[in-house]
C-alpha cells in the first residue's frame, strides 16, 4: 500500500493527497510533527520536508512536483491523450499553483490589513494568469479533472474556507476562478484530500485572533487583544509563515 507521510495543513501535501484520492489510489497516512521530526522521518526525507510518499516497493519519494509525476505515470493516468506539448503545458501551469503555496500561506498569516492586501497582491499575477489560460469547460482542460487542476486544489481550498469565514475572497476579480474553485469544490476532492479535522487545524493557524482574516471572521480588529494558544498548529510550525 501506498504510504504518506503528512502534516495536517501543508498544502504540498494537499496536492499528493487529492491526486491520489482523484485516481482512486488507496493509501496509508502518517502525520508528524514539523517541529520535532523524528529521526525516522529524516532518515527518508532528504530534503526533511513532507511530503514523502513511500512507494508500495518502499522506496521513499521527496519533493511534491517529483511525487505527482511518478503517481501519474507509475498508475493510469488522471487525463488521457495527452501528448508531450500538453504535458509541458500541464507542468507550467502546475508550477504557477504550487508556487502560489506559500505565499498564500504568509498571506494568510499577515497581521493586519496592510501587509493582507500586499501578499495577496502578489498572487494576483499569477491568478490572472491562471485565469486567462483556463478552458471554458468545467476544469483547467475541459471536462476532464488534469493535474493542472490537482495542483491549483490546495489554492482554491483554501480560498473557498477563507471566504466562507471571513467574506474575504481572494478570487473576488475572477469569476471565471471563481466558477472553476466551485467545479473542483464539487468533485469532493477537497475534503477528501484532508484530514476531517483538516478545517480546524487549518483555522486554528489561519484564523487565530492574531490575524487579519482571524480579526474578520471575529469582527474585531485589535491585534494584541490574543495570545496564540498553544499546542495548536502554530507552535508546531513556530519557524514557519507556511505549516
Ligand atoms: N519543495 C517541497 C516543499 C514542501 C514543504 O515546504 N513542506 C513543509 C510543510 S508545508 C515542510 O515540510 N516544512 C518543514 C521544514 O521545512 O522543515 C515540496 O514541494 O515537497
Amino acid at each position: 500500500m501506498l504510504k504518506v507521510i503528512s502534516f495536517k495543513i501543508c498544502p504540498f501535501v494537499e496536492r499528493v493527497t487529492a491526486l491520489l484520492e482523484a485516481k482512486g489510489l488507496a493509501s496509508d497516512i502518517e502525520f508528524i510533527s514539523l517541529a520535532n521530526k523524528p529521526q525516522w522521518f529524516l532518515d527518508i526525507s532528504p530534503n526533511g520536508q513532507v511530503p514523502v510518499l513511500v512507494t508500495e516497493s518502499g522506496r521513499a519519494l521527496f519533493e511534491s512536483d517529483a511525487i505527482v509525476e511518478y503517481l501519474d505515470e507509475a498508475y493510469p493516468p488522471l487525463e488521457t491523450g495527452v501528448d508531450a506539448e500538453q504535458r509541458a503545458i500541464n507542468r507550467a501551469y502546475s508550477h504557477l499553483g504550487s508556487k502560489q503555496y506559500l505565499v498564500q500561506c504568509s498571506t494568510m498569516r499577515s497581521a493586519d490589513e496592510a501587509t493582507y492586501m500586499e501578499r495577496s497582491n502578489k498572487m494576483h499575477k499569477a491568478l490572472g494568469n491562471i485565469a486567462a489560460a483556463k478552458s471554458a469547460g468545467r476544469f483547467f482542460n475541459g471536462d476532464q479533472l488534469s493535474m493542472v487542476d490537482v495542483a491549483w486544489i490546495p489554492v482554491f481550498h483554501r480560498a473557498l474556507i477563507i471566504k466562507r469565514q471571513t467574506g474575504v475572497d481572494l478570487l473576488e476579480q475572477w469569476p471565471i476562478l471563481q466558477q472553476w474553485q466551485a467545479e473542483l469544490d464539487a468533485t469532493g476532492l477537497f475534503e477528501a484530500a484532508c484530514a476531517e479535522d483538516f478545517e480546524a487545524a487549518f483555522g486554528n493557524f489561519y484564523l487565530a485572533p492574531t490575524t487579519y482574516l482571524g480579526q474578520q471572521m471575529r469582527g474585531t480588529q485589535d491585534s494584541d487583544c490574543c495570545t496564540p494558544k498553544a499546542n495548536t498548529a502554530d507552535s508546531a510550525c513556530a519557524n514557519s509563515t507556511c505549516c
